[in-house]
């Protein structure tokens, strides 16, 4: 038996004891689940000997930046000749604790995942860290109290992404505007922190108004049903601005603001996140003026980060995604080199 097939047995061995401390401990605990957890590419069959192993769970498919996020992190991980094991969860937070868990059973060399939301996360991360796995945070970040649950978190500084779309509609609308704000997933680090930095940025902008505010999930078909209720409650009429927090929830509203009879980008000025590539045809066309980058092409970044762990050499406890701000003024130049 080689050493890797040494370390694997020893870590599944580990894993069972944990596995069975953790039963012990709570009898009513739902058993460690079968390797299938979501849709997933993993297999029940076990690692290949001599590829390094990496599980990733992913939250979904639920906006065009995530799949781009996937495919970034698939490409890299081929280009590096790793193993994936891939599982999507659906947007569901116990997908991806059951993914998490079959990752450990499956004696993977490291775990990533981008965490849904940011809390309940500690118990199987002290799992995974009694079976000695190290883990990646990629995208999003959890709200744990042993900071040694995760080696490095990977993702852009979503307060600040808040941020930028405030300035930008400040200027944009005079200091004056009655906002209607599209929120991420409840719960998630990108909605939480994109809400507080666009407020703390029209704290000192009291015509800069927030009248209506609600989840569309970061999907369009949301964006487009929660838009279509504000443009009908009684302060619709009031609305000149939207604040999204990510693009495809401002494409979503741009074709219920359209069926209202209304010009997007025009009688609704429009700020979303991301910077996806459908968000800069519709700058182009003129239906959105603001898109702030959220770079998505994450897999280089994970990588490195996931040698240099394997390696034993230090990593850097936040890795932050540079980005930028685009406008409607130059979208048909910029999408000529956008690479998602
Ligand atoms: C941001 C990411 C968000 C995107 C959305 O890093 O978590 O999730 O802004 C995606 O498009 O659904």
């Amino acid at each position: 038996m080689n050493w890797n097939s040494r370390r694997r047995a020893l870590r599944l061995m580990a894993a069972a004891i944990a596995g069975l401390a953790t039963a012990c401990e709570k009898k009513s605990e739902t058993q460690a689940p079968a390797p299938d957890a979501g849709k997933s590419g993993t297999s029940a069959a076990p690692t290949t000997e001599n590829k390094r192993s990496v599980g990733f769970s992913q939250i979904g498919a639920e906006s065009d930046w995530r799949k781009a996020n996937t495919e970034s992190i698939q490409a890299e991980a081929a280009a590096r000749g790793f193993e994936l094991e891939f599982a999507d969860a659906q947007q569901k937070q116990e997908n991806q604790i059951k993914a998490l868990r079959a990752f450990v059973v499956k004696g993977v060399d490291v775990i990533a995942f981008s965490p849904v939301v940011e809390t309940g996360w500690e118990p199987v991360l002290k799992e995974i860290k009694q079976a000695g796995i190290p883990v990646v945070l990629t995208d999003r970040a959890v709200e744990v109290s042993d900071p040694d649950l995760y080696v490095t978190f990977i993702g852009a500084d979503f307060v600040e992404e808040g941020r930028r779309a405030a300035r930008w509609l400040i200027k944009e609308m005079g200091g004056k505007a009655m906002v209607a704000e599209l929120q991420g997933t409840p719960g998630s680090a990108p909605a939480i922190d994109r809400k507080r930095g666009f407020e703390e940025e029209i704290k000192s902008h009291p015509d800069i108004k927030i009248i209506k505010s609600q989840s569309g999930e970061f999907t369009r078909s949301k964006g487009r049903e929660v838009m279509e209720t504000f443009l009908k409650s009684p302060e619709g009429k009031q609305i000149n601005a939207l604040y999204a927090h990510n693009d495809d929830m401002a494409l979503g509203a741009i074709q219920a603001i359209e069926e209202a009879g209304l010009k997007p980008g025009v009688d609704i000025k429009i700020v979303s996140i991301d910077g996806v590539r459908s968000a800069f045809e519709a700058m182009a066309a003129g239906k959105l003026n603001c898109t702030v980058e959220c770079n998505p092409l994450l897999g280089p970044q994970l990588f490195d980060a996931i040698e240099a762990i394997l390696a034993k050499k230090p990593v850097e406890r936040r890795i932050v995604t540079p980005s930028g701000v685009f406008e409607q003024a130059t979208a048909a130049e910029d999408i000529k080199t956008r690479k998602y």
